[in-house]
């Protein structure tokens, strides 16, 4: 008898655990095997220039949580929301010197709270930015560090001698201009920093760091939120025994010489701190969306684990940093994305590059060839990551005196290098005073001229306007199949001038050509390698006037248009 029930018991266990399981798969993927995050769009928003509700100048959570219906009818489904943390905003932000709260600048955790139901009454997910690689200087955790010798934090950062004579440990570069590493006279060492040296770097060989780091995400996780953007996360590791770094020709932007940062890049260790980050994320069927800036399909590929258990979108700069509008260079990068086997993360600009409209641009077509790059990048096979704003063509708009400049890289890079304040102005709301933004007399940064022409109202009431052009092709992603899981096949690839290629699912596929150039094109499709006998394609989208009507051999496209029709088997 008591042997039978405690056998009951352990069936019963096992069925349950059973189905939780397949609850737990039920959650991850689609009946095609697609997982939430493969389906959805990602945006990218600053906090500190989206919104602001309380007239301060600077963007909040609840400016946030008031403009989640026009996300939501664009068609975002995921935003990922840079470091909105307690911080000195050295850095704006990505010098954090609280993890699980947030900045009162932003609001309180009860805000946070707030617009994550929102955002989840609505089916957008949240994803935190986790600046992973180094805290604030004043964190609780390097202040402790920096105390002594021996305090309990000493070594969650990365101390060492100098050589003497106030010589650092070693040649290596900031990212932000001078030397790594900076004397304390408190302890007499010096410490690590990759970036500013109010950002030093945690040391991620302590185990008890990866545990503090590890339940920072738990923490978030339990608010609701559903993955990690890693910032910088190329720099968890660096070599032990400091080796100096082979120096290059030349200087960069900042005025340092160039080297190749083969000790305090990418190293293996790398890859085993990701994995497990991953196992936890798993947990929570979280994403986790890497800063990875790679030089090669191979150490791309890396990212994703060896067995699909590291990073599960490793955003592609190799693709976002191809600066010139060109059919063969962009199709070279798409197939070098596709040769890694893994899932492409595709973006074509952040808080840290140049804006599209403007690098893309040709200063005549500019709001032609930004639909053009959104043609590009929302029809790809993968998961794309807009940036606020490039859905309505803002440009940037650089300091134009030394005393303007908020980041601290123009102040170091200036002139030559203006830094990054001119791609993170203010969103664009409608054309009243300050762009709508705020009530406030002066926002954070100025509020571009060409905010009159691109903001989110004029242009709603524009069919022609870049925002609608988004608006159509997001609600087009999200309904059609072949847009969404079809494989990509490039077509006619020696064509220099009109990027075209099919998404194929099953009997289904989509065409997509770009035309790159200044010219009209004439272009010709013939599918039956392909397995389409059909010589018709269904306009689903275009800005070629008039819409081409169809023949595959005759389809001519006006300069940077962008078609996009249905063929069927
Ligand atoms: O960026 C990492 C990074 O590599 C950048 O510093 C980049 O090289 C630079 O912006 C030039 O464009 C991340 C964040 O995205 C950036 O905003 C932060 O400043 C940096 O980390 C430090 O946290
Ligand atoms: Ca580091």
């Amino acid at each position: 008898m008591l042997q039978n029930s405690g056998f009951a018991a352990l069936l019963i266990a096992a069925v349950c655990l059973a189905l939780s399981f397949s609850r737990a798969q039920e959650r991850s993927v689609d009946a095609e095997g697609h997982a939430w995050w493969q389906q959805a769009v990602f945006y990218e928003l600053y906090p500190r220039s989206f919104a602001d509700s309380n007239g301060d100048g600077i963007g909040d959570l609840k400016g946030i949580e008031a403009k989640l219906d026009y996300l939501k009818q664009l068609g975002v489904d995921a935003i990922w929301i840079s470091p909105c943390y307690p911080s000195p905003q050295v850095d704006f932000g990505y010098d954090v010197s609280d993890y699980e709260n947030i900045d009162p600048l932003y609001g309180t955790l009860a805000d946070f709270d707030r617009l994550a139901k929102a955002a989840k009454e609505r089916d957008i997910r949240i994803i935190m930015d986790f600046v992973i690689n180094h805290t604030s200087d004043q964190h609780p955790w390097f202040l402790d560090s920096k105390s002594s010798r021996t305090s309990a934090h000493r070594d969650w950062y990365i101390w060492r001698d100098g050589k003497g004579d106030g010589q650092p440990p070693n040649n290596w570069i900031s990212g932000f201009g001078g030397s790594t590493w900076k004397f304390d006279a408190t302890t007499g060492q010096y410490y690590y920093h990759y970036f500013a040296t109010a950002q030093p770097d945690l040391n991620w060989r302590n185990p008890a760091v990866e545990r503090a780091m590890f339940d920072v995400t738990r923490f978030w996780y339990k608010r609701g939120v559903s993955g990690f953007r890693l910032d910088a996360v190329d720099l968890l590791f660096e070599d032990p025994d400091l080796h100096d770094n082979p120096v290059l020709e030349g200087k960069n932007d900042l005025g340092d010489p160039k080297m190749q940062e083969k000790y305090n890049d990418k190293l293996r260790e790398n890859h085993d701190v990701l994995r497990r980050l991953r196992s936890v994320a798993d947990e929570s069927n979280a994403v986790l969306v890497g800063e990875t800036y790679t030089d090669s399909a191979a150490e791309l590929k890396e990212y994703y684990g060896a067995h699909n258990d590291e990073i599960q979108l490793p955003m592609d700069f190799m693709f976002c940093t191809l600066d010139k509008l060109s059919a063969r260079e962009f199709r070279k990068q798409i197939a070098l994305a596709e040769s890694t086997g893994g899932w492409p993360t595709y973006v074509i600009g952040n808080h840290d590059m140049e804006r599209s409209y403007v690098r893309y641009g040709d200063g005549k077509h500019n709001d032609q060839i930004a639909k053009l790059m959104a043609g590009l990048y929302l029809t790809l096979r993968g998961t794309p990551i807009m940036y606020y704003g490039e859905e309505i063509g803002m440009e940037n708009s650089n300091p134009t005196r030394r005393e303007d400049v908020k980041d601290p890289m123009g102040v170091t890079g200036w002139p030559g290098y203006k830094g990054r304040d001119g791609e993170r102005t203010p969103m664009q709301w409608d054309g009243s005073f300050n762009a709508g933004f705020t009530s406030a007399a002066t926002p954070w940064l100025p509020i571009p001229p060409s905010a009159k022409r691109h903001n989110v109202a004029s242009e709603s009431n524009d069919p022609n306007s870049i925002l609608q052009f988004y608006r159509q092709l997001l609600g087009l992603r999200h309904r059609n199949q072949a847009l969404l899981a079809g494989d990509y096949l490039a077509l006619n690839q020696d064509d220099p001038n009109v990027l075209a290629y099919l998404r194929q699912y099953k009997k289904e596929a989509v065409l997509v050509a770009l035309n790159m150039s200044g010219t009209p094109q004439h272009v010709r499709f013939n599918l039956s390698a392909e397995g389409f006998s059909s010589a018709k394609a269904k306009t689903l989208l275009t800005t070629s006037a008039p819409a081409p009507n169809g023949p595959l051999d005759q389809i001519v496209l006006e300069p940077f248009a962008v078609y996009i029709g249905q063929v069927s088997q």
